[in-house]
């Protein structure tokens, strides 16, 4: 298993709040993982304390059309905001970054999802689902993405072996091995 990073002491599990990292454009800081490395370092500046990050994963889109690879991380993050003032933070770091949102699932060069806010269920009143189409959406917690998603859910194992799903009880671990074996391969280490 690839070295985890971690920068210092150990959360508690309660305590534990998860953020998705993931990008597949350019920006000026070069390729997603210059990227990816540069949003890390700035989270300090945003309050926001990096525990530890997964290795980074090159992975195939997950797109209606073809687009280039993501590199993609998860980590662990402490923070003194609620999960709504926090996701804001991100969203203000995704656009330090280029990002402009204009269709769902279109290639960026950083996306910041809020994987996980100690364990937090929060079922939004309307659909977040592949219909909800483009624009603002309340903060659903934890990410309705995660469970069928290797992009997330190998780097998630790295930061977080222990991690269970807050709504279904799953671990990582049964996660992982319900996806298809080709999607599990297909994320594979970055090379930077
Ligand atoms: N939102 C609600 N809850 C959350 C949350 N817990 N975390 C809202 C983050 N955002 C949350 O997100 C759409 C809306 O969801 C926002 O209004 C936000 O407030 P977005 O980031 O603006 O748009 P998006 O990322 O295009 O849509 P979405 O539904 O968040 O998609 P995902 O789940 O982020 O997936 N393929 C690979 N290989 N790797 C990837 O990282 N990412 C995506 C996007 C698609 N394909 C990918 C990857
Ligand atoms: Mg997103």
């Amino acid at each position: 298993m690839a070295v985890l990073q971690m920068l210092s002491g150990e959360v508690a599990v309660a305590d534990r709040i998860l953020i998705a990292l993931g990008g597949n454009m350019p920006t000026i800081q070069g390729p997603p993982a210059g990227t990816l490395r540069a949003a890390l370092a700035m989270m300090p500046a945003f309050g926001i304390k990096v525990v530890a990050f997964a290795p980074f994963y090159r992975t195939p889109a997950l797109a209606s059309y073809i687009q280039p690879d993501y590199v993609n991380s998860v980590a662990v993050v402490e923070a003194a905001d609620p999960p709504r003032t926090l996701l804001d933070k991100l969203h203000r770091l995704e656009a330090h970054f280029g990002r402009v949102r204009r269709e769902r699932w279109g290639p960026r060069p950083l996306d910041l999802d809020l994987l996980d806010f100690r364990g937090e269920i929060l079922v939004p009143t309307w659909p977040t689902g592949r219909d909800a189409g483009v624009g603002p959406l309340p903060l659903a917690l934890p990410h309705p993405g995660i469970s069928g998603r290797a992009f997330v859910l190998l780097p998630l194992r790295d930061v977080a072996p222990d991690w269970h799903h807050p709504v279904t009880g799953r671990s990582v671990g049964d996660l992982i091995a319900a996806l298809p074996e080709g999607e599990v391969r297909a994320v594979r280490p970055a090379e930077s």
